[in-house]
């Protein structure tokens, strides 16, 4: 296989391991299976595919409320990150966390985090300490344009700015932020003009190309490993479901929620992957691949016993 093509199959199985997770995630939300909340991207794979897909493992990657794709596609098991969905012992956080809870430090996955705007921090942090400990890698810090207008985002982005941290700032524009769309909080038609205020390159993605997402983040990524620091990088992309599961999504036009999946990464693929030497049969292994995976990680972790009630104050306290 040439680069490109290998890069684009590689992709498109990350891609479709998301969207099934997603999907079998919010079956068992709706049979009531899953406790708590749980917020999905599907429509967004690209952004979580494309940009994890540029990484290696000495890379690192802070995560938000809406995480699934950012964690399997750096490398978290799914069987674990299921297990804690279904809040099971062998989950990533024991079952105690749930979806917004999801770590993997080993993968490089350094959490997702349902608090907004915390991911840009911890990237931070993060970055400092590679910086610091001279060690190679870098950090992609993942949030969405409603994180963007967080107090911790300027500081953020300013204090890697001036230390030259080896940091992706990487916001998924997917037109909403809770229940209110992208211009009742945000002023700019592209939010990546905001990163010239911080003397850094600003780059805005088409965020239903996955090879334009991977590309932006590639050279985002030499940048940072060659000491010249952070990129804000703009994916536009579209949230298909609400808010969380179950939401009612009334703030959209019937036609919006009707057709609003056009907007759809994994189907793009498939319609550009015979100019890139992909075939239909080599997709469908793929994606074939990708479906088993989830689905055996889903059944495994919903057939375990739940934690005994005895357990509930077990790890409360730090030793
Ligand atoms: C500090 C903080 N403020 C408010 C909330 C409630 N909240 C959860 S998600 C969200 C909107 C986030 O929007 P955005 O950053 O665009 O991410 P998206 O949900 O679109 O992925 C808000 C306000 C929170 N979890 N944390």
């Amino acid at each position: 296989m040439t680069d490109m093509r290998e890069t684009a199959a590689r992709l498109y199985r990350s891609m479709c391991e998301i969207r099934t997770f997603e999907l079998i995630a919010a079956e068992r939300y709706k049979q009531g299976d899953l406790p708590g909340f749980i917020h999905l991207s599907l429509g967004q794979e690209a952004c979580a595919a494309g940009a994890c897909g540029a990484l290696t493992a000495d890379d690192y990657v802070t995560s938000t409320h809406r995480g699934h794709g950012h964690c399997l596609s750096k490398g978290a098991d799914p069987r674990r990150m299921m297990a804690e969905l279904f809040a099971k012992a062998e989950g990533y956080g024991k079952g105690r966390g749930g979806s917004m809870h999801i770590a993997d430090v080993a993968a490089g996955v350094l959490g997702a985090n349902g608090i907004v705007g915390q991911s840009m921090g911890l990237g931070v942090g993060a970055a400092l300490s590679l910086q610091i400990r001279k060690v190679p890698g870098c950090v992609v810090a993942f949030f969405g344009e409603g994180a963007s207008g967080a107090g911790i985002a300027h500081e953020a982005m300013n204090m890697a700015a001036i230390w030259r941290l080896p940091i992706i700032f990487f916001c998924e524009v997917n037109r909403y932020a809770e229940l209110s769309p992208y211009s009742v909080h945000v002023s700019l038609d592209r939010l990546a003009d905001r990163a010239a205020a911080y003397g850094f390159p600003g780059v805005t993605v088409d965020g239903e190309d996955v090879l334009a997402v991977h590309a932006a983040v590639d050279a985002a990524a030499q940048r940072a490993r060659a000491g010249a620091g952070p990129t804000l990088i703009e994916a536009k992309t579209y949230r298909w479901h609400g808010h969380y599961e179950g939401d009612p999504q009334s703030y959209k036009t019937r036609a919006e929620r009707e057709n609003g999946r056009a907007f759809d990464p994994i189907a793009r693929l498939e319609r550009e992957a015979p100019a890139l030497g992909l075939d239909a049969g080599v997709l469908a292994g793929l994606k074939a691949a990708a479906e088993q995976r989830i689905r055996d990680a889903a059944e495994w972790a919903s057939g375990l016993q739940s934690p005994a009630p005895e357990t509930i104050l077990e790890d409360v306290y730090a030793e």
